[in-house]
């Protein structure tokens, strides 16, 4: 497969050329990888960005009604959003994608909307290189918005949060004075919480919960990426459309304000050198487990870990010894946890 050939595709915004493109970036055939790396380099000289908004919730909190109403509100106003799906239970579940498709029906049929659902057979760290890919193919196609939706099960939340520019959170209504069982890390990551289905019968129960998230937001120390008056809670309703609209006007406030003060960038190339490492990592961690003495040397030291006859640390020296000279390199800041 020609890598430059289907960038120069992306480029012109050929809706073929992307969804090809982003299924070379899932492949994990080797000389696949090698064409989506000439891919990638040449859409990165497209220079375009989009607005990286991240959207985790439980299943049934209502994301996918909630993109429907949303994404539609964004190309009603002209702007060109793609809609990613990262879900790396969906191998098990058999997919969301059928619930999603019916929720998003109009979206799908858009002209300025693009909807890619999460592949099956997803293992995290083989998802945070894929969305980090595909998001980056959606810049270079032109979009304005790229939504990474997520459901807030495991890890794939903060995965989501580490790769976008604005992270907003979607909760359901609570009965009485309860708080849901947010987990804290989540809280600390959201910039924005939306609480859904603030309609009908479950209206009055979606102010209280605004209300009371607000409140466990203000309790939370200060960043210094934030505005005055974020993060912030605020009720939508999905069906209705009622309040999609301002939340839209928080998150572009909210962006607006970190590109002037420079949060934006900072954030960016932060993600950057992480996405970076991450993919040393990975690529030591291939390299080692793709020797077959290095295999069986890697087994027979975690056994020995295992049976308290060397330490951790002991034994990966001894195996990273065999990698030659300059091992001590391996542990420089940032690269070894
Ligand atoms: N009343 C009400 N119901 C909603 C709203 N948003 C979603 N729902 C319903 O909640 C259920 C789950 O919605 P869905 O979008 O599939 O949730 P997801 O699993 O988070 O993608 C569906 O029956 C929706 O019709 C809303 O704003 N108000
Ligand atoms: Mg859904």
């Amino acid at each position: 497969m020609d890598g430059a050939a289907l960038a120069a595709g992306v480029m012109a915004g050929d809706r073929r050329a992307l969804a090809r493109a982003i299924t070379l970036v899932e492949s994990t055939r080797p000389d696949h990888r090698a064409a989506a790396l000439a891919m990638l380099d040449a859409c990165a000289a497209s220079g375009r960005q989009a607005l990286r908004i991240g959207l985790s919730g439980t299943p049934g909190v209502g994301k996918s009604t909630f993109v429907e109403a949303f994404g539609q509100l964004l190309t009603s106003r002209g702007m060109r959003v793609a809609v990613l799906a990262v879900d790396p239970s969906s191998a098990r579940s058999g997919g969301s994608i059928l619930g999603d498709k019916t929720r998003m029906e109009r979206l799908a049929r858009d002209p300025r909307a693009y909807i890619r659902p999460s592949p099956s057979r997803a293992e995290l760290g083989g998802v945070a290189r894929r969305t980090r890919e595909t998001v980056a193919l959606c810049e270079a196609a032109g979009f304005d918005v790229v939504l990474v939706e997520t459901v807030g099960v495991g890890q794939s939340e903060t995965l989501v949060a580490e790769m976008a520019d604005i992270f907003v959170l979607l909760l359901a209504p609570a009965g009485g004075d309860e708080l849901q069982g947010v987990k804290r890390g989540i809280m600390e990551v959201a910039d924005i919480i939306l609480v859904n289905k603030a309609d009908g019968e479950l209206r009055a129960a979606a102010q209280r919960t605004v209300a009371d998230y607000a409140g466990a937001l203000r309790l939370m120390r200060p960043r210094p990426e934030d505005p005055p008056g974020f993060p912030c809670a605020m009720p939508v309703s999905s069906v209705t459309g009622e309040g999609i609209g301002k939340a839209w006007e928080a998150m572009r406030a909210l962006a607006d304000w970190r590109r002037a003060a420079g949060h934006w960038a900072a954030r960016r190339s932060a993600q950057a050198r992480a996405a970076f490492e991450d993919e040393v990592r990975r690529g030591l961690m291939a390299r080692l487990a793709g020797d077959r003495a290095m295999r069986a040397r890697l087994a027979a030291l975690g056994d020995e870990v295992a049976a308290g006859r060397r330490t951790p640390a002991g034994a990966a020296a001894r195996a990273l010894a065999a990698l030659g000279p300059g091992e001590d390199a391996l542990d420089g800041p940032g690269l070894v946890p």
